[in-house]
């Protein structure tokens, strides 16, 4: 019955002349907008992201097919995004089947996309490959104008319903496609882009896609000199660059980047990597330019042939022959740094989060790959070679002690009964579902939220001082440190570091809410950097469950005389401020800043930070796996001035107490 209404009412809002086909279409479009979550992830800030990938994919596409090296993306100052190409211009030529534009057909047929031009090959497509016209279907307006054979074509539409035909507008010496959009905001509970997270994912397209110039500029507010905040993405070497950004703030261990292109078996293979002098092992890898974050066929494939031809290698050079153990998958991958990228035609997606590349005949197309490579680089490279060789060594025998030292602190474990640490507060419930834990820095903080606390689903584990650096440390190290232990023993999940058991026994975990709560200050975001560092690298999972979060503590708290109001930002302290001095400007207003959370009483921790009815938590989540991967070794490495730099640019707490 409802989808009878809604059919008349497309119908009504669309031109007069479209027939029964038209109506089909629309009711299509009308599914998106239902479901919207089904065709784009989810409606959040991920989602509304997700639109401008979805547009860019289609000049991507154009680029591939060699017709386009130049991509614009803007963001505009009503937070509408406006995509430009220089490619042939989709074409607007009556669609002889359709009967109208192929243009409309585009941008108003759900999956039209590349289907007249049968030849080409397209592979890219986002994560979810809808298309424009889900866009389109979204947007509460869109328009899109064609420069092609010398002329100006537009058409505009409001919820994927064109309001006119396509137009010819005027003359143009310039080719190309602009979709210019804005996401519908009955639809999206966000409405505003983030600069670096479309900058993120503009310069991963440029490094996947060789030779191609991506724009993004940020219209919504200016520098103080008047110029708007813009970045140029442009690669020459592709990959090898993308594994040199990534690496950006490790040491390498051999010269070159490793680094192969080709097809096997008709299937586009590009591989770089590179070996650094870290613990942790950089896999990344990718189908038609998504983030396969799940791994899948290709994945398996790499490790396959870099384990097999490392260790034939090792074995020839007589490096291994007074091992006394096992050299496992993992020790050939620690500290190697590596991009995959596959094209495949059809792929399959498998998985929870469908990026995990289920096509079997990939795997046997990137072995072949990997091993040619490898081989080949390793004969020209023998000084090169040894390094590998001594670090793959090094690793197992690392490894070796870690099993060692677990196996003593699981045996230790079972011998204290329970084995929950004994700084734990556990909660009352045993519902994994309803608990939750705060991690909180330091002892007497710890106190204080254990006075505060609900009991029945609130456990406290007090952190004293600073955790380990993951970053920097061994493995075996990892098992030693006593707050890690008690980090995870409290969770009751192990950590993976061996091949079989690199997945957590999730269904272990005693909390579903894992809340890291530090003081604002600059200690306690590098505490709390600390332990994502742990959790990004040793329990992804946890992060990828959505498990994680951070607590908020009030920055500042405004007083007159009996009223008090905690603020979270600048801006809330100088608007209550204002409020409390009244229209004259008279009342003598007190500003207390809150720097850590033992200046704040058990009843006021709960009330601003651990109440679920008043508390904000923020939930950890991965919106970019690489960009994430370079910025945890940029802030636990070594070099000191892109650490100052990002953290200039984003801390809070940085700003406020220098
Ligand atoms: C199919 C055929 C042709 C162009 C395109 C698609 C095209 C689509 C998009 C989407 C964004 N930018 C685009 N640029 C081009 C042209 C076929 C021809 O001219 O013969």
């Amino acid at each position: 019955m409802a989808e009878t209404v809604e059919m008349t009412e497309a119908k009504k809002n669309a031109s007069d002349s479209y027939g029964a086909d038209q109506i089909q279409v629309l009711e299509g479009l009308e599914a998106v907008r239902k479901r919207p979550a089904m065709y784009i992830g989810d409606i959040g800030t991920k989602g509304l992201h997700h639109l401008v990938y979805e547009v860019v994919d289609n000049s991507i596409d154009e680029a591939l097919a060699g017709h386009c090296d130049t991509i614009d993306v803007r963001i505009r100052p009503d937070n509408s995004i406006r995509v430009q190409d220089n490619g042939r211009g989709i074409p607007v030529a009556i669609h002889a089947k359709e009967g109208r534009s192929a243009l409309e057909v585009v941008m108003t047929v759900l999956h039209a996309g590349g289907k007249f031009d049968k030849d080409s090959y397209k592979v890219s497509g986002g994560l979810h490959g809808v298309g424009v016209s889900c866009v389109n279907a979204l947007s509460d307006m869109l328009l899109v104008e064609v420069h092609r054979d010398g002329k100006v074509y537009q058409q505009e539409y409001s919820e994927g319903k064109p309001k006119y035909d396509v137009k010819e507008v005027g003359k143009s010496d310039i080719r190309g496609t602009i979709v210019t959009f804005h996401p519908d905001a009955t639809i999206f509970q966000a409405s505003e882009y983030n600069y670096d997270t479309l900058a993120a994912r503009l310069r991963e397209l440029s490094f996947l896609n060789k030779g191609i110039t991506l724009t993004l500029t940020d219209e919504r507010h200016t520098n103080d000199d008047g110029s708007l905040v813009t970045d140029t993405f442009h690669s020459e070497l592709g990959l090898v660059e993308f594994v040199k950004y990534l690496d950006g703030t490790r040491s390498p261990l051999i010269e070159d980047v490793i680094y192969m292109e080709g097809e096997k078996q008709n299937i586009p293979v590009e591989i770089a990597m590179v070996y650094n002098d870290s613990y942790t092992e950089n896999l990344h890898s990718y189908v038609n330019n998504i983030n396969t974050h799940e791994g899948g066929t290709h994945l398996s494939g790499f490790r396959r042939g870099l384990t097999r031809t490392l260790k034939k290698y090792a074995d020839n050079s007589g490096a291994t022959k007074n091992l006394k153990f096992e050299i496992a998958g993992d020790d050939f991958r620690e500290g190697l740094t590596c991009v995959i990228s596959v094209k495949v035609q059809e792929p399959q997606f498998e998985g929870q989060t469908k990026t995990k590349l289920g096509n079997s005949e990939v795997m046997g197309a990137v072995d072949q790959a990997v091993s040619e490579m490898l081989e080949n680089y390793l004969e020209e490279h023998p000084k090169d070679a040894r390094q590998i060789v001594d670090k793959v060594i090094l690793a197992a025998t690392a490894r070796h002690a870690a099993r060692k030292a677990r196996e003593m602190v699981q045996r230790k474990g079972a011998m204290s009964g329970m084995g929950l640490p004994g700084k734990l507060a556990d909660c009352q419930s045993k519902e994994p579902s309803k608990s939750e834990i705060f991690l909180v820095e330091g002892d007497s903080a710890g106190g204080t939220a254990k006075q505060g606390r609900n009991r029945e689903f609130q456990a406290i584990l007090p952190l004293r001082g600073k955790i380990l650096n993951v970053e920097k440390a061994m493995v075996h190290k990892i098992y030693e440190n006593e707050e890690i232990r008690n980090i995870y023993t409290a969770l009751g999940v192990h950590i993976g570091t061996e091949e079989d058991s690199k997945a957590l026994n999730m269904d272990k975990l005693r909390y579903h809410k894992v809340i890291i709560m530090c003081d604002a200050d600059v200690d306690g975001s590098h505490i709390q950097t600390l332990i994502l560092t742990f959790y990004y690298r040793y329990m992804k999972e946890l992060i990828e469950n959505g498990y994680v979060y951070i607590a908020t503590p009030p920055l500042y708290q405004v007083k007159k005389g009996k009223e008090g109001v905690y603020c979270w930002n600048d801006e809330e302290r100088d608007r209550v401020i204002e409020r409390m001095k009244g229209p004259n400007k008279d009342g003598s207003v007190h500003v207390q800043r809150y720097k850590g959370l033992g200046e704040m009483n058990a009843e006021q921790l709960w009330e601003t930070t651990m109440n679920p009815d008043s508390r904000t938590l923020r939930q950890v989540t991965i919106d970019n796996g690489t960009e994430a991967d370079r910025i945890f070794s940029m802030l636990m490495g070594d070099e000191v001035p892109p650490r100052r730099e990002f953290i200039e640019k984003n801390a809070v707490y940085a700003k406020l107490d220098v």
